[in-house]
């Protein structure tokens, strides 16, 4: 009897665990203060991470247990980082290490399974790994569909505040006084880079941009993630082309990409901390690239940057085997991204290297080269904080300049690459202002600071300036001489440069913005489409605070109620980023719209579904792009003419973006 009742118990917390508020409820416990041991009040997952025996369930593992095998003898020869100690994903051993965790959690055949073995590495494990191996593997595990991962900036919120910040927030709490501390952009106004901070330092975008890195790790070798190299390519393209546009409407020249032989002209002081190994290291301006002792030596980099560009001139790169793959044609970009990256998927890592990688290295090490002061790793080094350094753009535009010797080499699209003789657009316009402003933004510091079990939480937030705009639509409206799917791509681009000249198509299509693209029924005769700017496929809302995470779930459990399924991603550009910031008296943009034909999806039924919200720059998880175009298109490529454009799919009309005050 009594075994009977023990196995009906355990079945029924299995059942129980396999529900959405339950796992939801388990990942906000796992991360929840992840800096010290699971509270006691989350009495099942404590007890779980104290008596679970991760070797006695091997038969749950989909690869036999050889993954979990592996980490538990790490873990027992105290073979592991220490806990209290800084994680970077450019440690190869540290990453060795997150990697082996995630095998085992995406190993893992149930929830259950998943969730208790991350509770016991997680009391076994360093903090910063673990943390890192449990987003990447909520991210793809297929258990775990549906679970909304908390807002980083509230899990490991020193990546995302400075120094100021996290003292203030302790002084607060060993004064017991509840508290709400305004977060300043690093820098003063004697620094022109300081302009475009908000960007640089803003945390949604900052947030899309390390879980971008967890859609598509470089190393990962698990299913197959389609046009991986590509979107490295467009997500960074697209970020580096963003930055531009907010320096054109800041009175500041596009940003001048990276020269290995020259010095690197903009210092940068982070005022950022580590939980746990001091100061982010800071460099001053103007300094000369040394070697990383140990690690990458500068003449790599440009030994590495020539091969790749022998390569594009080529129309070839070399595979490991020493066959030839050719480039000059739609798939090209995609191996480069891989190449240059670089990824797994790279046909030849010995000889073409990893050029991008070993750049976030370089320049994150710059203030301590030859390793003698024992500074931890450079905001370079992380994907959270990697954009605060003006040098990260810097470095991007200098691979987005290689990507384009690639692209610029292809011949231009001609009139029925461009044409969809079934579509007229008649009309393009704006519902609503096109009007950035600043507003304030709170998030809960809780998780940055030390406490003991006993003594209650203070409540410390910081305030954050960031960019919003307001709600616009898109009216477009256009007559289809057959009913027929349609793909409508919607950018919107510089129409001058920093001097104010106007600029031709050629010149203006690299740095387009993305803004949105969808598929339409179009009907015969004249159509209207009304396509809100939240809806955009390249953005996301605003996160869901922690602390409402944790609310929501725990009430679901409690009432035994459903915790809805929003089809979220992590991973998308923050919507209120979508527009460029304005000028007070209206910048001018150019809005491209086209529509060709539905023939582009890649998926069934394109109409009818968002394929999981921000496809644009983050794909869909677990399928294919969901465009059959190379990215960009129909921008991608060179343009001789601007009259090449001029087909009636195609419709260029100017707008002006203001910015207001509030
Ligand atoms: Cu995202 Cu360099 O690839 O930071």
């Amino acid at each position: 009897m009594k075994w009977f009742l023990l196995a009906v118990a355990l079945l029924a917390s299995y059942a129980s665990a396999e529900d959405l508020a339950h796992k939801q409820q388990a990942i906000n416990q796992l991360l929840y203060k992840s800096t010290e041991p699971i509270r006691s009040k989350f009495a099942e997952l404590k007890e779980i991470s104290k008596s679970w025996k991760p070797l006695d369930h091997k038969h749950h593992c989909t690869d036999g247990g050889h993954a979990l095998e592996r980490l538990v003898k790490e873990v027992e020869d105290g073979n592991m980082l220490e806990k209290k100690h800084w994680f970077s994903l450019f440690n190869t051993r540290q990453r060795e290490e997150a990697i082996m965790l995630i095998e085992v959690l995406l190993s893992c055949t149930d929830f259950e399974y998943f969730r208790n073995h991350a509770a016991y590495f997680r009391e076994h494990m360093n903090e910063g790994e673990f943390v890192y191996a449990l987003y990447v593997a909520v991210t793809h595990s297929e258990t775990t569909t549906g679970v909304i991962l908390p807002p980083l900036y509230e899990v490991t919120p020193h990546m995302f505040t400075n120094s100021e910040a996290i003292q203030r927030a302790y002084t607060a709490k060993m004064t017991h006084t509840p508290a709400k501390l305004q977060m300043e952009f690093t820098g003063s106004k004697k620094n022109p880079e300081q302009r475009v901070a908000y960007f640089g330092e803003d945390i949604g975008m900052n947030s899309h941009h390390v879980h971008w890195h967890m859609d598509f790790p470089f190393w990962w070798e698990g299913y197959r993630i389609d046009r991986k190299g590509e979107l490295f390519f467009w997500a960074h393209h697209q970020l580096t082309a963003r930055f531009d546009a907010e320096r054109l409407s800041n009175y500041l020249p596009v940003v001048d990409e990276l020269y290995w032989s020259r010095p690197i002209e903009e210092g940068f002081a982070p005022h950022t901390t580590y939980r746990y190994g001091g100061e982010f290291p800071s460099r001053p301006d103007n300094k000369a690239f040394e070697d990383v002792e140990g690690i990458v030596k500068v003449h790599e980099m440009l030994d590495t940057e020539s091969r790749i560009r022998d390569a594009i001139h080529h129309g070839y790169v070399t595979s490991k085997d020493g066959k030839a793959i050719y480039i000059d044609n739609d798939r090209g970009i995609d191996i480069l991204g891989d190449i240059i990256e670089s990824s797994m998927y790279s046909p030849n890592i010995p000889y073409y290297g990893a050029l991008h990688n070993y750049a976030h290295i370089l320049l994150g090490r710059q203030a301590d080269p030859k390793g003698k002061f024992n500074m931890p790793p450079g905001v370079m080094e992380h994907f959270e904080t990697a954009t605060r350094d003006p040098s990260f753009f810097r470095l991007h535009k200098y691979m987005d300049n290689i990507f384009k010797e690639h692209k610029d080499k292809l011949p231009p699209y001609k009139t029925n690459d461009l044409l969809y003789s079934n579509i007229e657009i008649k009309d393009v316009s704006i519902d609503g202002e096109l009007v950035t402003y600043f507003e304030d933004f709170e998030f809960n510091l809780i998780n940055a600071l030390d406490d003991t079990e006993q003594i209650d939480d203070v409540p410390v937030s910081t305030s954050v300036h960031r960019m919003n705009h307001k709600p616009f639509d898109y009216h477009i409206i256009y007559n289809a001489k057959y009913d027929a799917v349609a793909t409508v791509r919607i950018f919107l681009c510089p129409k001058h440069d920093y001097n104010h000249i106007e600029l031709k198509m050629d010149e203006y299509r690299w740095g387009c913005l993305e803004m949105d693209k969808f598929w339409v029924d179009a009907h015969s005769g004249e159509n209207h489409i009304v396509r809100h700017a939240h809806e955009s496929s390249v953005t996301i809302p605003d996160r869901i605070p922690f602390e409402d995470l944790i609310k929501q779930a725990d009430e679901a459990v409690a009432n035994d109620s459903e915790f809805p399924r929003r089809d979220w991603r992590a991973c998308g550009h923050p919507a209120r980023l979508l527009l460029p910031k304005g000028k007070s008296k209206g910048m001018e943009f150019v809005l491209f719209v086209a529509i060709t034909s539905g023939d582009d999806a890649a998926l069934s039924k394109p109409t009818s579904s968002e394929h999981g919200s921000a496809h644009g720059y983050c794909g869909v998880r677990g399928e294919i792009y969901p465009d059959k175009r190379p990215m960009g298109y129909p921008l991608d490529r060179r343009i001789p003419d601007d009259r090449l454009y001029h087909v009636p799919n195609i419709h260029l009309s100017t707008v002006k973006v203001y910015h207001k005050k509030h």
